[in-house]
């Protein structure tokens, strides 16, 4: 009898155990399945190199992501500043007087402000620079800025590519100092930038842009790669955990490249970069060459996509151009085909500076009037191409 109770209790004790191993297998596995998919509505924190990321870039971050799977958002530099044949005229942007809409996205360039002027290198005020990054973000668009600062070894430009400049500035070296009072204005500017709710605009920058090439102090051969990273790496340090910015994304732009290896010869890491990208201009004519920017432009950005989906970035083409566009067609039958079958964040035009001090004439976005306007409206119109008002329905800030 003992023995018949106490093996029906044991009985009941295994059931027990074996209901309650089936209820904890079960919520494991729902849990596993919530996060794996919620992985794909919602990016923790952990996803930007900043943690401490105010609200707002952490919600424009997960949408740069999910608009990846909709489309391209069109960028232009200097956009709202001037256009060819103007200047500064308010509301007006050369892709508006072409389109009816202005780009989703807005590039503008800090050159200059490490000297205190009152205007960048491209002579654009930066006071009106902050209205219109204003502007841009009030109506959902999203903010680029480069910098081509002047080179801290020589007291010349960024085309200065004096040896040994990037490790003048690095820790321990003879213009560190220096290079950090520049890193304070940076500060100064980007925290000026604030929405109606007092709320930090986010900016995703691009320092130390087009590196592989040879033209700037911190071009390829003007340092190697450590002194590169260190430099990446102490900028980085210094906005976020110093200055405590955390409202910039930050991005990292090659110039052309040939293959994954060279993308990521100087490459600074995953925990230091958000948007990796690539820069890209057409100089050559006719229809070979048309088609060579197809294969150059589409090859490297499958590489950037595959790398972006590896490393969890998001992929940008952060500046492109066919100077003066001379081929009436170019939008839709030459910069489409190499974007069609991309996944790319943005892509953003050079600016239209129209005719420069030296008489030059410098865009790359057509103006209204110019061969190629018809074309780009087509482009504008294709369903892949995102320009401000799609991009304000997506609130990107939320
Ligand atoms: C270059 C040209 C220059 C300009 C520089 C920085 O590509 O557009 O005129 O000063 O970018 O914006």
């Amino acid at each position: 009898m003992y023995n018949l109770i106490a093996g029906g209790l044991l009985l009941k004790l295994f059931l027990l155990k074996r209901t309650f191993a089936t209820l904890f297998c079960a919520l494991a596995v729902v849990l596993l399945c919530n996060i794996v998919l919620g992985q794909h509505k919602t990016i923790s924190p952990s996803a930007l190199i900043d943690k401490k990321a105010t609200q707002e870039t952490v919600n424009l971050y997960r949408n740069l992501k999910r608009l990846l799977d909709k489309g391209v958002m069109f960028g232009h530099q200097d956009a709202l500043a001037y256009g060819v044949g103007w200047k500064y005229q308010p509301g007006r942007s050369d892709v508006k007087d072409v389109t009816g809409d202005y780009p989703a996205v807005y590039g503008w360039e800090l050159g200059r402000l490490e000297l205190d002027h009152a205007v960048n290198l491209d002579s654009v005020p930066f006071d009106k620079m902050k209205g219109y990054i204003k502007t841009a973000y009030e109506r959902g668009g999203v903010i680029t800025i480069s910098w081509h600062l002047n080179n801290p070894l020589t007291g010349k430009t960024s085309w200065d590519p004096a040896p040994g400049t990037v490790a003048s500035i690095v820790p321990g070296g003879s213009k560190h100092d220096l290079y950090k009072t520049w890193l304070d204005k940076v500060a100064v500017f980007m925290n000026s930038l604030k929405g109606s709710k007092g709320e930090f605009i986010p900016v995703i920058f691009r320092p130390f842009h087009e590196l592989n090439g040879n033209w700037f102090w911190w071009g390829n051969d003007h340092c190697t790669p450590e002194e590169y990273r260190q430099l990446w790496h102490f900028t980085v340090s210094y906005l976020r955990d110093k200055k405590n910015l955390h409202h910039l994304l930050y991005a990292f732009n090659t110039d052309r490249f040939t293959s994954r290896q060279a993308y990521l010869t100087k490459y600074p890491g995953d925990e230091w970069v958000d948007v990796i990208g690539f820069d890209i201009y057409q100089r050559n004519h006719g229809a070979a060459a048309n088609a060579q920017f197809v294969k150059d432009a589409g090859e490297m950005l499958a590489t950037l996509e595959t790398l972006a989906a590896e490393k969890n970035k998001i992929p940008a083409l952060t500046e492109f151009g066919y100077g003066r566009v001379p081929d009436s067609t170019w939008w839709t039958g030459t910069l489409l085909k190499a974007l069609e079958n991309h996944k790319v964040s943005f892509v953003l035009g050079w600016r239209n500076a129209g005719v420069k001090p030296a008489g030059e004439v410098e865009f790359y976005v057509p103006y209204a009037g110019h061969p190629s306007a018809p074309d780009f409206i087509k482009f504008y119109k294709h369903e892949r191409m995102l320009f401000q008002k799609q991009v304000t329905g997506e609130k990107m800030y939320q």
